[in-house]
């Protein structure tokens, strides 16, 4: 690649030379400006996972709303696209009916799209359009169960979700076996194995670990954390996150009766609620020593489950003394915060990147389709491409940096994965001052860093793989204050 050349305009000259070479195919013609389109709109994410891993609930989580089908059923095999709109709207594409707009009925916490008269399979996608920010800069996508590994360990719908979005949320149970051999699907082609850079693995449903014990969240995040260095998973995705998307989604869309509901309970002392907590037959049908009607009960359960009460009684007893305060701490305790953190330090934050990635992805796997002569040619500058764009060795060094092969001490892990934008992208994180830095002190703190990693760079005592990693944050560091001069201006 051109010395200087940024990621996003190197990409954007490589589907102008593939447009050229496939000038007499209009498949691929069509197929390349599909992805020229592609680099302008929002980033896609989608989510997905085994069956019934929770994807549809941690979207409606992560959109603050119930709009994706929970429980499955409806809609089999199909795509469900979320997409910033004006108005309400769905529509649905199929591959033997012109697109056709479907009924919409809304409700207090999110909507249901009508799909009556559809039959099974019929449907490929729907696209939704549904006003909410959430939905500014990015687009989700719903997608079905991915079913038992094919022939070469990679199923159809994995294909689809690696092909149509820029990044995954890949939802598992345990993050081990099949899920692990699903995602290594991902890391086939060239742009897989050297940015594999697109995936946050969710280890889902997290409430349902550990037994029931109030912990249970916390337990899980710890595990997820220990899980996330082990090398085989550490080298399929950015970032593992633990959450309960059915209790986050709880916190997001709690309304003040089911707050004085939960109030209700809390005000029974512990000992004398458990025993009502253990099944839910119990909690519906029991005699509870207080007035709440078997409906209400049965909305609670169904909205957070057993442990969701009882983590919600516990946190009202413990200081939770209102809707908002509660709602937060559900949300915190579900993963949910830290899930969304994920997704924009790692998705959002660095959208051209992963963009231009789903570009090359492309290119690729259009090369390896339609070979010809000057493919060959096309795919070495793919190849250069990944090798020599700062943003994908910086996202390569975040790996390696999470793992023991490098060998810095801690300290410099620390500040190396910091200056590369592993804690966030923007600048003052980046350099560790405080946000109302001025650009004079983020300056100063640029170049030093500069510096100093330029020295370790240099430094005959350090591995060549340390000096290596040294300089990809000696670049960091340039880029930084080009950006600052490029700001000043
Ligand atoms: N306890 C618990 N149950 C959950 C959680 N997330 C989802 N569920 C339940 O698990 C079932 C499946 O949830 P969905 O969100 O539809 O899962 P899915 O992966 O979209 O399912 P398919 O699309 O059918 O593959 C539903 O009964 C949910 O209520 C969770 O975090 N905790
Ligand atoms: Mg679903």
């Amino acid at each position: 690649m051109t010395v200087g050349l940024r990621l996003h305009e190197a990409v954007w000259g490589l589907l102008h030379q593939a447009l050229h070479l496939y000038r007499d195919n209009p498949r691929a013609t069509a197929h390349l400006r599909h992805q020229l389109a592609r680099l302008e709109q929002p980033l896609r994410i989608a989510v997905a996972g085994p069956w019934r891993s929770g994807k549809s609930t941690v979207l409606n989580a992560m959109m603050g709303e119930e709009v994706a089908p929970v429980g499955g059923a409806d809609g089999d095999g199909v795509f469900t696209w979320y997409e910033d709109g004006t108005q309400p709207r769905a529509t649905a594409y199929s591959v033997s009916h012109p697109p056709q707009e479907l009924a919409m009925a809304k409700s207090a916490t999110g909507m249901r799209v009508d799909l009556v008269g559809w039959r099974a399979g019929e449907l490929r996608d729907i696209v939704v359009r549904w006003p909410t920010r959430a939905l500014r800069q990015v687009t989700l996508i719903d997608t079905p169960a991915i079913t038992e590994a094919g022939q070469h360990g990679r199923t159809s719908v994995m294909d689809r979700v690696l092909r149509d979005a820029d990044a995954v949320l890949y939802l598992t149970r345990d993050g081990r076996g099949t899920d692990l051999r699903a995602l290594e699907s991902s890391r086939e082609s060239a742009v897989g194995q050297a940015a594999p850079v697109n995936v946050i693995m969710v280890l889902s449903r997290v409430d349902e670990t550990g037994g029931g014990r109030i912990d249970a969240l916390l337990t899980a995040r710890q595990l997820a954390r220990r899980q996330h260095r082990d090398p085989r998973v550490n080298a399929l995705c950015v970032n593992l996150v633990a959450c309960s998307g059915q209790i986050g989604l709880a916190g997001r869309v709690l309304s003040e009766s089911d707050f004085a509901a939960l109030a209700q309970l809390a005000r029974v002392p512990r000992p004398e609620l458990e025993p009502h907590l253990l099944s839910a037959d119990r909690f519906v049908r029991g005699e509870l020593p207080v007035r709440l009607d078997a409906e209400v009960r049965a909305a609670l359960l169904d909205r957070l489950g057993l442990f969701g009460v009882r983590l919600a009684t516990t946190l009202v007893r413990t200081g939770c003394d209102s809707r908002t305060k509660l709602s937060a701490e559900l949300i915190r305790r579900s993963g949910l915060t830290e899930l969304r953190e994920s997704v924009n330090r790692f998705f959002v934050d660095r959208r051209d990147t992963l963009k231009s990635r789903s570009a090359l992805a492309a290119v690729e796997t259009l090369l390896r389709t339609e070979p010809g002569p000057g493919t060959g040619e096309l795919f070495g500058t793919v190849e250069q491409i990944l090798a020599g764009a700062h943003e994908f060795q910086e996202l390569r060094l975040l790996g390696a940096l999470r793992g023991p092969g490098l060998g810095f001490d801690t300290e410099l892990t620390t500040q190396a994965r910091r200056l590369i934008g592993g804690d966030g992208m923007d600048l003052a994180t980046r350099l560790g001052v405080e946000h109302d830095a001025t650009v004079q002190q983020l300056w100063e703190a640029a170049s030093e860093a500069q510096w100093r990693w330029r020295d370790r760079a240099e430094d005959p005592l350090l591995r060549l793989a340390q000096r290596r990693a040294a300089q990809v944050v000696v670049r960091s560091c340039e880029g930084m204050l080009a950006e600052l001069v490029e700001g000043g201006r």
